[in-house]
């Protein structure tokens, strides 16, 4: 079937070197390849479940942030690279008026929506085909918009076969990865060319018809992301990216501990949580420096009053070295070390500010309520501003940092030292002040930090998921070794069906422990 099928063009966002082509097609890798193998089975599958083969397959990876954890949302550059793990999209007409969704392996849910776009994705009933929906959602609302000459005249049935590799709820970005693919699907048989990063933009939006209020980190690598480089992504003015060449004699390793970050499940008590801290963090800092009630509640992200705290913290700057540390000094100053209760921030912001801010968005409102009620222990949620937003303003200063270092020409040891540092502070800062590590995202990276690597943090949302280690590369085969024996081999069990039923895998603190000893 692979060989049959060698004219079906494939649209990857990876493979072009052509920076402000959308897509380029591309021939499959050479016969006998894993990827030609998956390329095949994904014809194969699509040709016995739909009854013709598909006329377009695309693309998109999957990827691995090396530093700038959570700050996209608020506005601020982060520092991802593409991996080799991705979602594959096989794309055909059909004789009905409906798109219908398929996964190549078992066990996910076969669904269909309507071609009209302008239909709502049913967040409240979780299915993976909600991200398939999205995309589609995405890409006519975006053309729509911003480019309606190019919207096709006729929206038709299609017949949609995903195979993805990217394991879910790892931090590696398998939402992204379905989402991209399969809006480059869609695009890819329409014939519409849109610039890449418009692709990365609106792609980012779709995760919001998900119920997720992500930054638009993920969309950006996985379509802008190149061969052999980590990119810096700023969102400002509009998207765009700077090729980090990565330094010679280490390696990054990903590791998985196995936790699934149920991240769409769980948003509203941790991702979704967070935004709406940052936000109110954001809009209390604000207010301690003179703007209205009505001004600050109109205010999204920290970085909006990131100018207003520098200012005030110029006369910490003597007293406290660098203008980090004052804008540290202010923070702390500004906002309290306690938890804020739905009715503290009232008081500050005006009575009904907190409803009337997040009204216009039902993912946020849920986490409103979340920090309204009781944790397990029944100690009331609450809002923590103050650790949320010395979080942000530290983070979105090593990612800077972490290119300066690439790009300088220190010796390689020094090098290594130098980001190790900035990997190490940030990973602190994940655990400590935003509290989106877990116990076995911290055991894993006790390990490998004992094990031969220079530095290791969490990657992606965190709360589960993988890590990611910088690893000098003589040290490599002994620290997956030692990662083996020490993590993965003391599971009393090794969730085998991992990358076939990801919903099997336990949620942070639910699974059973490492055996001892
Ligand atoms: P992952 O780990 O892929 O779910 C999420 C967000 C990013 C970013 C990181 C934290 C999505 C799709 N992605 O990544 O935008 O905020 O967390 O840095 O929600
Ligand atoms: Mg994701």
């Amino acid at each position: 079937a692979a060989s049959d099928s060698s004219d079906i063009r494939v649209y990857t966002s990876l493979a072009s070197n052509d920076k402000d082509r959308s897509f380029l097609s591309s021939n499959y890798d050479h016969p006998g390849s894993d990827v030609f193998l998956r390329y095949g089975n994904l014809v194969e599958t699509f040709t016995s479940e739909f009854h013709k083969q598909p006329e377009y397959i695309a693309r998109s990876p999957g990827r691995v942030n090396l530093i700038g954890e959570h700050i996209d949302y608020e506005g601020y550059s982060v520092l991802p690279m593409a991996i080799k793990q991705d979602t594959i999209v096989g794309v055909g007409k059909n004789n009905g008026d409906e798109i219908t969704v398929r996964n190549v392996q078992e066990g996910f849910d076969v669904r269909s929506f309507s071609p009209d776009y302008t239909q709502p994705v049913d967040m409240g009933n979780h299915s993976w085909t909600n991200y398939v929906q999205a995309a589609y959602k995405g890409v006519f609302e975006y053309l729509q918009s911003h480019e309606p000459e190019k919207m096709p005249q006729k929206l038709v049935g299609l017949n949609l076969m995903v195979s993805g590799q990217v394991p879910q709820g790892s931090g590696l970005s398998s939402s992204a990865a379905i989402v991209c693919a399969s809006a480059l699907a869609v695009l890819g048989y329409y014939g519409v060319p849109v610039a890449k990063w418009r692709i990365a933009e609106f792609t980012a939006r779709c995760e919001k018809y998900v119920g997720t209020e992500s930054g638009g980190m993920d969309q950006a690598i996985s379509i802008m992301g190149d061969k052999g480089l980590a990119k810096l992504v700023h969102f400002k003015p509009h998207l765009h990216t700077e090729d980090v060449p990565l330094p010679q004699g280490v390696t990054f390793v990903v590791a998985n501990s196995l936790t699934r970050s149920a991240k769409a499940e769980a948003a509203p008590r941790q991702y979704n949580m967070r935004v709406v801290e940052c936000r109110l963090a954001a809009a209390v800092l604000g207010l301690r420096l003179g703007m209205t009630q009505e001004q600050a509640h109109k205010v999204m992200t920290l970085s909006e009053v990131e100018p207003r705290v520098k200012e005030h913290g110029q006369q910490f700057v003597g007293a406290k070295g660098s203008l980090q540390g004052a804008v540290a000094a202010v923070v702390s100053e500004l906002l309290s070390e306690d938890k804020y209760t739905h009715a503290e921030l009232e008081g500050l912001l005006g009575e009904g500010s907190l409803e009337h801010m997040f009204a216009r968005n039902s993912s946020q409102m849920r986490s409103l309520h979340v920090a309204a009620g009781n944790d397990d222990n029944g100690q009331p949620v609450g809002f923590r501003l103050r650790q949320r937003a010395l979080h942000v303003y530290s983070e979105k200063e090593r990612v800077p940092l972490f290119k300066q270092i690439c790009d300088g020409s220190a010796p390689a040891e020094e090098k290594t030292e130098q980001l190790a540092r900035l990997m190490n502070d940030s990973q602190a800062s994940c655990r400590d002040l935003y509290e989106c590590s877990c116990e076995e995202l911290d055991h894993l990276i006790q390990l490998s930090r004992q094990h031969g690597a220079e530095a290791s943090r969490l990657t992606g949302a965190g709360w589960g998921g993988c890590t990611v280690s910088l690893v000098k590369e003589e040290n490599v085969e002994g620290f997956i070794q030692a990662l083996q024996q020490e993590y993965y081999e003391t599971y009393e069990r090794i969730p085998e069906e991992y990358f076939d039923i990801p919903k099997s895998i336990p949620e942070a603190g639910k699974h059973r422990k490492p055996k001892a000893g």
